[in-house]
């Protein structure tokens, strides 16, 4: 337990072995991509610059099992959202704009770089919530999304604020991780999808189609937590779909293939603009046959959500196991399909700064440099920045690339994590800076009580 002079207090919840272990060896053996922290070793009393060193890739990670009360914990909120506001959250009413403040406020206090996109439909103006995870390849970005509007009938916890819970406390869960994943994670909630996916189309519209071309995946989560749930994989993209299977697999639960699902929720924008797409689904008014309730539990003959846009869709409409697997399942294929950046050591040459520097509390910002010499052209669009630095509460601090021409790159910022050290490795896409100069780390500590120091960071061209 540490505490602070703002009276943060901060413990570290013990991890429940087992189910962690299970999917360590999923993730080892069933998606064939491992995870891995790539945690940059520092090479003892080297300071010179040039100085070839290799990383020691860090021990594979498996996915954490999100704790359901957190993500019911968020569904409480919602559902306190509507109460206060008319009994909804739809478009264009007050309920969905609270929806989106309270969805956003947990992103910037957990470290996401986030913004709204404002829209208009329906005579009402609406928002997307993008919120993007700093680092990862710029080109190959995953993207997880939910839609966060009600209809005007109810509350729409189910729909579709079970997904909108689920891909949040999956988002929370990297920052708490403190991820870095070889893609570039960005996560999604939409507007006005109850009036036919307005706010996705808005989104996918603003793309130019560089970027479109960028998103390696769209996971789609509308409904994951319906009482007489069904477990339903979109069947679009191969890659997405047998991720998904491989994790339900792993704890013995039968999937189907979501057949009723095309152009019927927020994933269709991308689908139909080329980008890989996939999802789950718990079912909605369709009726749950014996033969599936025979794999599923249950009731046959009676809907998979029977509150489904109406106005008992409510906290009291959910069905736990349904909520905690499916976004069990969304963390497993975030950090799966999110790939591990490399876990063999970056070949290239290593130029690193290993004097310590020490980091005020909450003071100005402190720079450490490396002169590169003898490379030609520019950088590398996936240029890796090693770092390590020892600090008791790395939510304090905010860390930059400079390059030579003073362009900062944003690798890491505040957060609510009372994780000790920062040591990981950074991909940013230098492709615009010459290589040659004087680069730097610049890392301030932002947040009372609580120091450390930088033990050393290196670049790998
Ligand atoms: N249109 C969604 C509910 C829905 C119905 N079928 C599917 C299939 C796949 C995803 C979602 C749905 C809504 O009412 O929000
Ligand atoms: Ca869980
Ligand atoms: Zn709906
Ligand atoms: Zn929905």
């Amino acid at each position: 337990m540490s505490s602070h002079a703002d009276g943060r207090t901060t413990r570290k919840p013990r991890r429940s072995a087992p189910a962690w272990a299970r999917r360590a060896a999923l993730a080892a053996t069933a998606a064939g991509t491992v995870l891995g922290l790539l945690a940059a070793a520092p090479t003892a009393g080297a300071s010179s610059p040039g100085a070839p060193t290799a990383a020691r890739p860090a021990p594979t990670v498996a996915a954490p099992d999100i704790p359901v009360a957190n993500v019911k914990a968020h569904l409480s909120q919602f559902q306190s959202i509507a109460s206060a506001n008319g009994g909804n959250r739809a478009h264009g009413r007050p309920g969905y704009r609270a929806s989106v403040d309270y969805v956003k406020g947990k992103l910037d206090a957990a470290g996401y770089t986030t913004r709204l996109q404002q829209f208009s439909t329906g005579g009402a103006t609406g928002w997307n919530l993008i919120a993007d995870w700093p680092g990862g390849d710029p080109n190959q970005v995953l993207m997880a999304g939910a839609h966060l509007d009600s209809v005007s009938a109810g509350p729409g916890i189910n729909d579709n604020g079970s997904g909108s819970a689920g891909i949040l406390e999956t988002a929370l869960a990297v920052s708490r991780a403190g991820l870095t994943p070889k893609k570039h994670l960005r996560f999604a909630w939409w507007g006005a999808e109850e009036l036919g996916m307005r706010g996705s189309q808005a989104y996918v519209n603003s793309l130019p189609a560089t970027d479109r071309s960028k998103i390696s995946g769209y996971l789609n989560f509308d409904m994951i937590g319906s009482p007489n749930p069904g477990y339903f994989v979109y069947d679009d993209d191969r890659q997405i779909e047998s991720t998904f299977k491989s994790y339900f697999a792993s704890i013995n639960v039968p999937t189907e293939i979501e057949t009723e699902g095309d152009g019927r929720s927020d994933h269709a924008p991308f689908k139909n603009v080329g980008v890989p797409v996939g999802g789950l689904f718990s079912g909605a008014d369709y009726t749950k046959t014996s033969a599936q309730a025979q794999k599923w539990g249950g009731t046959a003959g009676r809907p998979f959500d029977s509150c489904y846009h109406r106005s008992c869709d409510t906290t009291a409409n959910l069905s736990d196991t349904s909520l905690d697997r499916n976004t069990d399942a969304i963390a497993y294929a975030i950090w799966t399909l999110g790939g591990s950046g490399s876990t063999n050591p970056p070949t290239g040459t290593v130029f690193e700064n290993a004097a310590d520097v020490q980091i005020p509390d909450a003071g100005a910002a402190v720079t450490s440099a490396v002169q590169v010499t003898g490379q030609t052209g520019n950088a590398p669009a996936a240029l890796q920045v090693g770092v390590d630095i020892k600090h008791t509460y790395r939510g304090d601090l905010v860390i930059d690339l400079v390059a030579p021409d003073g362009t900062a790159y944003r690798l890491k910022n505040s957060a609510a994590d009372p994780a000790p050290n920062v040591q990981t490795t950074y991909t940013v896409d230098a492709s615009s800076e010459a290589a040659n100069g004087t680069w730097q780390l610049r890392v301030q500590d932002v947040g009372p009580q609580d120091t450390g120091y930088i033990d050393s960071w290196k670049l790998t061209f």
